[in-house]
């Protein structure tokens, strides 16, 4: 099923089925045992609740710095890994079945949210070309989204993800205002007491 969030933003409800879920569990831990989670600092010097990881050409960051996209992992200095094959194909499907032709990825990053996590509100604005749609893959437990409007003041709509749904962002929603809520302590068959989320965007 398909639900419309705002103008722009479209919820693939259940668009990832068991075995692709279970697929797309193997290639996250293939990248995250070349580049594993860690807490990144904000620029506040903050530590971040959410533990975070990237695969494909640039992947995001934070630190004291600033929030930056960059081709090396500063764990490593090395390249991130790879996007694994099934991550490209699910991010180009679910954008395609929400209008956006030709999305090609260079960025995914993991969030995995242990129960206690939570993304305070936020707009993703590091990306150079802000036509591109955002595809965002839950998995695991299921977590309260929060997506507010245009200005940071204006009051969020919640709306429940689980694991499978996937949204697009596109259009005016690309800029909107959104966070996770505190992710509640449960058990799920395909992750244990954790969600994870993909998040594909298009960072150059
Ligand atoms: C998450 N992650 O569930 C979300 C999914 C992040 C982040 O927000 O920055 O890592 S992405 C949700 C999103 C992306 C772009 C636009 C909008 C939402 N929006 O307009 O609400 O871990
Ligand atoms: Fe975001």
């Amino acid at each position: 099923a398909v639900e419309r969030i705002t103008e722009g933003a479209l919820l693939l409800r259940a668009f990832v089925d068991a075995s692709e879920a279970a697929q797309l569990m193997r290639d996250i831990a293939t990248v995250l045992a070349q580049s594993p989670l860690r807490h990144m600092q904000t620029p506040g010097g903050f530590r971040m609740s959410v533990a975070m990881s990237n695969c494909g050409q640039y992947g995001w960051v934070t630190d004291r710095r600033g929030y930056r996209y960059q081709s090396l992992d500063p764990l490593s200095e090395r390249d991130w890994p790879p996007m694994p094959a099934s991550f490209l194909a699910l991010a180009g499907r679910a954008a395609e079945a929400a209008g956006f032709a030709a999305f090609v990825p260079d960025a995914c990053l993991v969030n995995r949210y242990e129960p206690g996590a939570k993304m305070s509100l936020h707009q993703d604005r590091n990306e150079i070309d802000m036509t591109q749609p955002i595809v965002s893959v839950s998995l695991g437990l299921p977590a309260t989204f929060l997506f507010g409007g245009m200005e940071r003041s204006d009051k969020a709509q919640r709306m429940r993800l689980d694991s499978g749904d996937v949204v697009v962002w596109g259009g005016p929603a690309r800029l909107a205002f959104h966070g996770v809520d505190t992710v509640r302590q449960a058990e799920h068959p395909l992750t244990g007491a954790c969600r994870y989320n993909l998040t594909f965007r298009r960072a150059r």
